[in-house]
């Protein structure tokens, strides 16, 4: 057997089930490799696309997955989404062929290109290969996660490899940490409130933070990354920061101990620090020591795995159950006013252009709640995000950590891939589409349901928003009133025109009938103040 052989066939043995990208002269062996061993190959349209794919894949299904490319272009044509990936510590092993030779066109400094944008890198060696696919996949799947570049030299592919190399160890599971002093603020706060985020990876994280939760008396809330964690709990607050509806905003900032799990306490889940009391005690659990602290003050620091870290205190407090702050009458208070279609608001719909509130809760109102949502980047963003219920983690796929636009279509795509039993809903603004379309050639033949919801303002409306109000020329940031759903049905998606509540009757009827073909909604929607979350988004730049 050959190295990319044995390269293919080890990612299948270490777990990978799907590879995601487009295949070129360099990749073509290694990725034949992974199927013939068993794995499912995903052809994109652009590696950019792939990227995001391999991301949404892993994200959604909480697994390694893996991206396949062509030496040099291939590889820098995905930089985005591998950057998207690293900053979210997905789980990913990317395989790129490499051009040794500085002389060869397709050279790349990888190892440089790889620690630029924060993944890991592992260059497969002929006599070491099987051990090299092995710490490419264990370091992917260790910790909270790692993106990794596995280096494929063109000239080892072909070079034949030994079969009795080292067998692939799963990662050691941390010890658990010293809690007491958490501990104690747990067992003396009166008004405690939870905020998780994507560090809370563990898959039973859940259970333990809401046991917890419930012996010391919490509210429970979520950074957006994490959003749909507490989906379903009477105690759930929602988002913490700019999408936070009102009530979580008041009762997050009369909290008289905040404890972040897996959550640094960003300034879009703090709203720049101002959600948190000053007299409120600030807790921080992260399983990377250098997170603690990073983006605020925290008067206790634990490293270690929310889920474990949770399971620790919940057996130091015993029997102990505190009420904390699960009074009748907060309870009350986030039933009535829980959600933000509770929020009342002046609709600003015309005969032409509907408000994307309106869109949403309609919407939210239409879809199975069996649901996963992916959001890509933009003034719209927040809507689907505040408005569009989810029904657990892996209900929302949150494409921001790179604050890229136009990932959100592909990775909706991984997404539906991961879980072909729920409808994926992705929510896209016209420039993320426009940016992303040719990967609809990808939609139209996968057959995993898929809605993606475009929210068409005819305009890069974040920047018209930034600059209209100081009065500075916005013609580099309109995009013209295209129609997209021509669009989407010229690469074989069925489409539809919304800029009514009305025109809302075939996303009903494609929604009761076999959903087989992807559904583009081109919606117009009014755009005539910027968000309040963008508004706070801007106080960062
Ligand atoms: C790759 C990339 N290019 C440019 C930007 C800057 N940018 C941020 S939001 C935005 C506008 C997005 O427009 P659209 O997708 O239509 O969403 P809208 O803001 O109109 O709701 C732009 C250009 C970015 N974040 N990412
Ligand atoms: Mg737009």
């Amino acid at each position: 057997m050959n190295v990319a052989d044995a390269v293919g066939a080890a990612l299948v043995a270490h777990g990978a089930d799907h590879a995601f990208g487009v295949v070129g002269s360099g990749n073509f062996h290694v990725t034949n490799a992974f199927v013939a061993a068993g794995g499912r190959f995903v052809p994109a349209v652009h590696e950019g696309g792939a990227a995001s794919m391999a991301d949404g894949y892993a994200r959604t299904g909480g697994r390694l997955a893996v991206l396949t490319v062509h030496q040099g272009p291939g590889l820098t044509n995905a930089l985005t989404g591998i950057t998207e990936a690293a900053k979210s510590r997905t789980p990913l092993v990317v395989v790129t062929p490499e051009a040794t030779s500085p002389r060869s066109n397709f050279h790349l400094d990888l190892a440089r290109i790889a620690a630029a944008v924060g993944a890991g890198f592992v260059r497969v060696r002929a006599e070491h290969a099987l051990a090299d696919v092995a710490e490419a996949c264990r370091t992917a799947v260790a910790g909270a996660g790692r993106t990794v570049v596995l280096a494929l030299p063109l000239d080892v592919q072909g070079k034949p490899v030994e079969p009795d190399e080292p067998a692939f160890e799963g990662s050691a599971l941390a010890g658990v940490p010293d809690v007491s002093t958490l501990v104690e603020a747990l067992g003396t706060a009166t008004r405690p409130v939870f905020v998780a985020g994507r560090g809370a990876t563990r898959p039973d994280a859940r259970a333990a933070l809401v046991d917890l939760a419930d012996r010391c008396g919490a509210l429970l809330a979520v950074s957006a990354a994490a959003r749909g964690l507490f989906s379903g709990d009477p105690w759930n607050l929602d988002v913490s920061g700019g999408f936070a509806t009102p009530l979580a905003a008041e009762l997050i900032g009369q909290a008289d101990l905040v404890v972040a799990w897996g959550s640094t306490l960003n300034m879009w889940t703090t709203r720049h620090g101002r959600l948190i009391g000053p007299e409120a005690v600030v807790a921080q659990v992260d399983l990377d020591a250098d997170a603690l602290g990073v983006n605020r003050p925290v008067d206790v620091a634990v490293v270690g795995d929310a889920g474990t870290v949770a399971e620790a205190c919940a057996a130091a407090l015993g029997e102990q159950v505190r009420p904390g702050w699960r009074t009748p009458a907060v309870r009350e208070r986030i039933e009535a006013e829980g959600a933000w279609r509770s929020v009342s608001y002046v609709d600003d719909s015309g005969p032409d252009r509907i408000d994307p509130r309106t869109l949403s809760i309609a919407l939210d109102d239409l879809l199975p709640a069996e649901r996963t949502v992916v959001i890509d980047s933009g003034n719209f963003m927040g809507y689907p995000s505040m408005f569009w219920s989810v029904p657990d983690r892996a209900g929302f796929l949150f494409t921001q950590a790179f604050q890229s636009i136009g990932l959100g279509l592909a990775s909706a795509l991984g997404a539906a891939v991961a879980r072909p039993d729920r409808l994926t809903v992705a929510a896209l603004g016209d420039g993320g589409f426009l940016m992303s379309a040719a990967e609809l050639a990808t939609a139209a033949r996968l057959d995993s349901p898929l809605l993606v919801v475009v929210y068409d303002d005819a305009a890069y409306g974040a920047e018209v928003h930034h600059f209209g109000p100081e009065g500075h020329p916005l013609d580099t940031v309109l995009l013209g009133d295209r129609d997209l759903a021509a669009i989407a049905r010229g690469y074989g998606c069925l489409g539809a025109t919304v800029r009514t509540r009305e025109d809302l009757e075939p996303v009903r009827a494609w929604l009761a009938g076999d959903r087989v073909r992807p559904l583009v909604v081109d919606a117009k929607v009014t755009s005539k103040h910027g968000s309040w979350w963008l508004e706070e988004a801007f106080r960062g730049h």
